[in-house]
């Protein structure tokens, strides 16, 4: 037989298609056009080939043997309501095949107040667990070894008086910190790009890393001192691209940081660990994850390291919250399993897969079953633990470790020339990059480019409604404020107070380390409300301003008769009466403001007038926000579950403020179970997850005729 060339496939191909091959090329949002074939040819002359599992660059992963010598840990990511509830979920867990834990925190915790605070009514024990003090974390670890299970925390604003709390835990458990072993999140840079649970500015909150990272490079070996997450960007909406080349940007922000502190390269460089989602791009994360290592290799040997642990990357995976839907919820769970086989093919260390009703509410134990089955299943019947790195060789996959490897590099080196990753984030770069991409992405969803099965591609008629884990907010609220009451009855005040301003000197004076004095604090009983003020009384607050990406969402609907259509009907309303305009609030402590900022675009080039409400609110402010702006709508967006607390107090600030036709809708993570109460509560319309803007924004121009006619 002859020997087939490119130049015969093209040939047949195009007979086959009778039109060009290379209109089945896939343009990706990250740039790469992947081809329909892939050969030899891809490949040649790409460097890491060669290289083996266990060596730098690492490509094929960071240990020799991979899985075949010790799986991934499944390490499911969890809490909610009080300490006594998480901890009867976590030990139960552990015994149903969960290797390590790793806590959620509510983000009241997050964003330092104490369950008492009136800034976070709606807020506590609803996202996550609330912890006030080592009184509560010691009862979320009670009967948990913390010499034998590794704990992560998911924890970056409140990051000092949380990793204290854990550390006077152990101790108060009979663990001391050497063998504490786990990770703490730490990673601020991307809180300020999208995650948005920051407290201090940018400066003191490097200073708190570094400390951070010196401390457990001193006193916790076994402690894994930062995870730096890209995982937040692809919720966000970044490309793989965006995701993969900020964080490892972030990544080399950190070790300056820390060499900056006088830190040797060596003594914390082995225990910097990393975080990435896993979408829907089978191929393309896989090759991002082997892409990850490879550049993590070539950016640490800047620092030139002597350990080889120190150029390697280790990361865990989460599969992506955003790819799940609220419609025909079940299909989430088909999704999970492909990102989390995803994960696993690219080398993980560590895994979380997302329960199927997270587009909806906090996980049941029936959906949390299923999720951590599925990675039992991966590892147990699959026989994917069985070789290293399965993938290697392929040529689609190794092209794309290559394009992604590039692609990223190039976007790493931009940041560079702008002078780092602090720099860049604060001239707002990576957000506004990131922003675009979001904006692009939720028009070609809205415009079915993208298929989503079950939401803009074969649709069910009537979605039964499935059951759903709800949080009495106010009963978990009362309780952490009598704890709190309860520890602070308990302390010796005068050492709180010492303490306290200890950690406040420390802070101020740049001397010392501050962790270590909010240990001390810790151990005296200081809450997490009282040793953040300490600091926030020397580093203030970050006010982030916002600012909203334009002409995206419009341009990808340029010439479409809907968008003509909507254009023309906004127009007569706006000579019938006023352009409109509508305020997108957030309320409480939930930062998630992808769907608002989406949201805020899209309407802005649809024709509203849209004003960009900031993070934080309570419902008072953006009521007076509404009526400074004399808007006509407020559209809030939830996606933290406080939504039955805060609306129908924004209801009642408008009402209270004689702004009674001010019209209310309310949109993001809300269970069709709580649209009655909300529409009770005097909203006029609620928008789920999976929502079309287009369609929204025609529901809201009703909303607004309507009104208009009566
Ligand atoms: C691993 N080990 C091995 C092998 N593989 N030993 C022999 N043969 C092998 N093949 C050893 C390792 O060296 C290590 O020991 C130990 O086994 C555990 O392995 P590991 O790979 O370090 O796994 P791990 O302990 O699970 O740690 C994984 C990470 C860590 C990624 C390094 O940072 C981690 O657990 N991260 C989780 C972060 C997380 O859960 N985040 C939650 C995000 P030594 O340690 O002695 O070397 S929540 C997300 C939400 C959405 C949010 O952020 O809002």
């Amino acid at each position: 037989m002859t020997k087939k060339t490119i130049a015969d496939w093209q040939a047949l191909a195009e007979k086959e298609l009778k039109r060009p091959a290379d209109a089945l090329t896939w343009h990706t949002p990250e740039g790469i056009d992947v081809k329909p074939l892939y050969t030899a040819d891809d490949i040649a002359g790409i460097e890491h080939l060669d290289s083996l599992p266990g060596f730098a660059p690492f490509t094929r992963g960071p240990r020799a043997t991979m899985y075949a010598g010790r799986p991934w840990t499944i390490r499911q990511y969890a809490g909610f309501s009080t300490a006594e509830e998480s901890n009867a979920f976590y030990r139960k867990a552990l015994l149903a095949g969960q290797q390590g834990v790793s806590v959620a925190f509510d983000l009241a915790t997050h964003r330092g107040y104490d369950s008492d605070h009136p800034r976070v009514e709606g807020d506590v024990g609803k996202a996550g667990v609330a912890i006030d003090s080592v009184e509560d974390m010691k009862i979320l670890f009670d009967g948990i070894p913390l010499e034998d299970i590794s704990v992560s925390m998911t924890m970056n604003g409140a990051v000092i008086p949380i990793l204290a709390n854990f550390i006077v835990t152990g101790e108060e458990q009979g663990v001391s910190r050497d063998k504490l072993s786990g990770t703490i999140q730490n990673d601020i840079l991307k809180e300020f790009m999208v995650r948005n649970t920051y407290i201090y500015p940018p400066e003191p909150s490097m200073r708190i890393i570094a400390d951070i990272i010196e401390y457990t490079a001193k006193e916790m070996p076994k402690f894994n001192s930062i995870s730096i997450s890209g995982y937040h960007m692809q919720e966000a909406g970044a490309t793989l691209v965006q995701e993969l080349a900020f964080t490892l940007a972030d990544g080399r922000e950190y070790v300056r940081a820390a060499i900056a502190k006088g830190l040797d390269v060596d003594a914390f460089a082995g225990r910097l660990s990393f975080f990435f989602a896993i979408g829907m791009n089978f191929f393309m994360e896989a090759a991002k994850l082997r892409a990850a290592r490879l550049l993590w290799t070539r950016i640490m040997q800047e620092f030139e390291p002597k350990k080889a642990s120190s150029l390697m990357l280790r990361t865990h995976c989460q599969t992506s919250g955003v790819s799940l839907a609220e419609q025909d919820p079940y299909n989430n769970i088909v999704r999970t399993a492909f990102e989390a086989m995803s994960a696993v093919l690219g080398g993980t260390q560590s895994l979380h897969t997302n329960s199927f009703d997270e587009a909806i509410a906090l996980p049941t134990e029936f959906s949390a079953r299923i999720a951590r089955n599925t990675q039992l299943i991966l590892q147990h019947e699959t026989g994917v633990t069985k070789v290293v790195d399965p993938l290697a060789g392929s040529y689609y996959v190794e092209s794309l470790t290559n394009d992604m490897a590039e692609k990223a590099w190039a976007l790493i080196e931009e940041i560079e020339r702008l002078g780092g990753m602090t720099k860049a984030v604060d001239d707002g770069l990576p957000k506004r990059l990131i922003e675009e991409a979001a904006t692009r992405r939720q028009a070609a969803v809205d415009r079915a480019e993208e298929v989503i099965v079950g939401v803009n591609k074969y649709r069910l008629e009537n979605e039964e409604p499935i059951d759903i884990l709800q949080i009495d907010n106010t009963a978990v609220r009362l309780s952490q404020i009598k704890r709190i009451e309860q520890t602070r009855r308990q302390r010796d005040p005068k050492l709180v107070s010492e303490t306290l301003a200890r950690l406040t000197e420390v802070a101020e004076s740049g001397q010392g380390n501050i962790l270590e004095a909010a240990v001390d604090a810790a151990r005296a009983r200081a809450t997490v409300g009282e040793i953040s003020d300490a600091m926030r009384a020397v580093f203030g607050d970050h006010v982030a301003v916002p600012e909203v990406v334009h002409d995206i969402y419009g341009k990808a609907y340029a010439g479409d008769p809907e968008m003509e259509t909507l254009t023309t009907r906004l127009n007569d309303y706006g000579k019938a009466a006023s352009k409109p305009r509508i305020l997108i609030a957030k309320l409480g402590q939930d930062g998630h403001d992808r769907g608002a900022k989406v949201i805020a675009s899209a309407f802005g080039d649809i024709g509203f007038d849209v004003v960009a409400g900031p993070l934080f609110q309570t419902p008072d402010e953006a009521a007076d926000l509404a009526v400074a702006n004399k808007v006509n709508v407020v559209g809030l967006s939830s996606l933290a579950a406080g939504h039955k607390t805060l609306a129908p107090q924004l209801v009642e600030a408008l009402k209270a403020r004689g702004a009674n036709d001010v019209i209310v809708v309310v949109g993001g993570v809300i269970p069709r179970q709580d649209y009655d109460f909300l529409l009770e509560s005097g909203v006029s319309a609620v928008f789920g997850p999976g929502t079309n803007v287009m369609d929204a924004a025609r529901s809201v121009l009703d909303l607004l005729e309507g009104r208009l006619r009566n």
